[in-house]
């Protein structure tokens, strides 16, 4: 496939997938705040074609602007998520046909691309500005499903039930002492804060085979893990007092029985599925209770990408091949996490599984650049979230989109935040005279 027909392809069903979360439900639905910490749906539509409208009709077709006047309504920057709802948005038939109206350049933009790669152009190399949109609206989609997660009322998204497990997944992966690629020079459309490739010495560590189950993190509630200080932070456990954490959110004891409420569908908590919707501060209270840390940012992707036979990174656990069904549970095919063990064919080399989505997973890392980073196209999209502020997050979740997730990508939020389809796995360091 031609860069101009993949381009076209991947907007094309990013679009879809924006349709199905906005189709969904009706106009008094779009417009509603179902959460302060979440924008109305309809602000996210308008965001994406906004984004959209800036990036490749404006700066990279060199059009003239579609709607210059609303700039401001879509700028993230200048309107907290909570006071969204009180701008003077675009309704939702004009907020539809506005991004339709953008879209429509855009098609028009790729058609008139070069055939012949310019590498004088590295904002078009390899159609990298339009996956930057592509992976901004799939990112959007996703916040989108974090939203209709928060939503009350019947459930209006539908999914299959994912794979069940196929083989016995539990204990530690041992990796060993060594240097590895982390990042990439070479992604087509990895994002500035993913470049560039680096080598990194890591110490042994063990490493989780499989994410933190439903299991495992009631047997932390059972067993006191909320109310015992000693194994929280402070800023953890001023969180967990201020906030009243008792569990993850959207659970609720029945009984003796955990149960969760998923997309308005309550059912008891799968044991074996990999925990979702927890803070950074709550993996972190789990792992010190368990003997263990989480994982560091390096730890995480030496074990998603090195190849201990070859020494070098791959782009997912399992080679270099795109994502499939097979491997991974992505692209909201799904609408929980899977059983561990259903993605055997996902494993990296020395067995570790489910690193690509089901959830994502915190890492006790904070959001830095990597030695060399430049900012590019703009500073706004990592450069300016740099700092202490953010934990990362890797992996990607059953509501991550393949083409926003790979073994270098990075993802941050606010310790505190668990609307996001959020787990963890565990990881700790191994001594010289352990292995000898
Ligand atoms: C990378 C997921 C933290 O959603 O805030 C969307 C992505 N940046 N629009 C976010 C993003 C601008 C970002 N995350
Ligand atoms: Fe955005």
């Amino acid at each position: 496939m031609g860069i101009r027909e993949q381009v076209a392809t991947e907007l094309e069903r990013t679009r879809r997938r924006s349709a199905v979360l906005t189709d969904a439900v009706d106009d008094a639905d779009l417009v509603r705040q179902h959460s302060p910490l979440m924008s109305p749906l309809v602000w996210d539509l308008a965001h994406i074609g906004n984004q959209e409208e800036l990036w490749l009709v404006r700066d990279v077709g060199g059009r003239e602007p579609v709607r210059q006047d609303i700039d401001h309504l879509y700028d993230a920057f200048q309107h907290a998520r909570r006071d969204r709802p009180q701008l003077p948005l675009l309704n939702p038939a004009e907020a539809r046909a506005y991004v339709a109206t953008v879209r429509d350049k855009v098609l028009d933009v790729v058609d008139r691309l070069p055939a012949a790669p310019d590498p004088s152009r590295r904002l078009v190399q390899d159609g990298f500005a339009f996956g930057m949109i592509v992976q901004h609206e799939q990112q959007h989609d996703e916040t989108m499903l974090a939203t209709h997660q928060l939503r009350a009322g019947l459930p209006v998204l539908s999914a299959d039930p994912p794979p069940a497990s196929l083989t016995p997944v539990g204990g530690e992966v041992l990796i060993p002492a060594g240097p590895f690629d982390m990042g990439t020079s070479t992604e087509a459309w990895a994002l500035d804060n993913e470049r560039p490739a680096h080598r990194v010495d890591v110490p042994a560590y063990s490493i989780d085979a499989a994410p933190v189950t439903n299991a495992q993190y009631a047997a932390f509630i059972d067993a006191g893990g909320y109310d015992d200080e000693r194994f929280w932070t402070p800023a953890g456990w001023q969180h967990r007092v201020s906030a009243g954490l008792e569990a993850p959110l959207h659970w609720t004891r029945d009984g003796g029985e955990w149960h969760a409420t998923t997309f308005g569908r309550t059912a008891p908590i799968v044991p074996d599925a990999p925990v979702v919707h927890v803070c950074f501060h709550e993996a972190k209270a789990y792992a010190t209770w368990a003997g263990r840390r989480l994982p560091t940012e390096a730890e995480w992707e030496k074990a998603a990408r090195h190849d201990p036979a070859t020494g070098r990174s791959r782009r997912y656990p399992w080679g270099d091949d795109d994502p499939t069904s097979r491997h991974a549970n992505l692209g909201q095919r799904h609408l929980t996490p899977a059983p561990v063990g259903a993605y055997p064919a996902g494993a990296s080399p020395l067995g570790v599984h489910q690193l690509i989505g089901d959830v994502w997973e915190w890492i006790d890392s904070d959001f830095l650049p990597y030695p060399g980073f430049s900012a590019f196209p703009y500073r706004e999209y990592s450069e300016v979230f740099f700092g202490g502020d953010y934990k990362m997050l890797r992996g990607g979740s059953f509501g991550t989109d393949r083409a926003a997730c790979r073994g270098t990508f990075r993802n941050w939020d606010h310790p505190i935040r668990r609307q996001i389809f959020s787990g963890f796995r565990t990881a700790r360091s191994v001594s010289p005279s352990e292995l000898a």
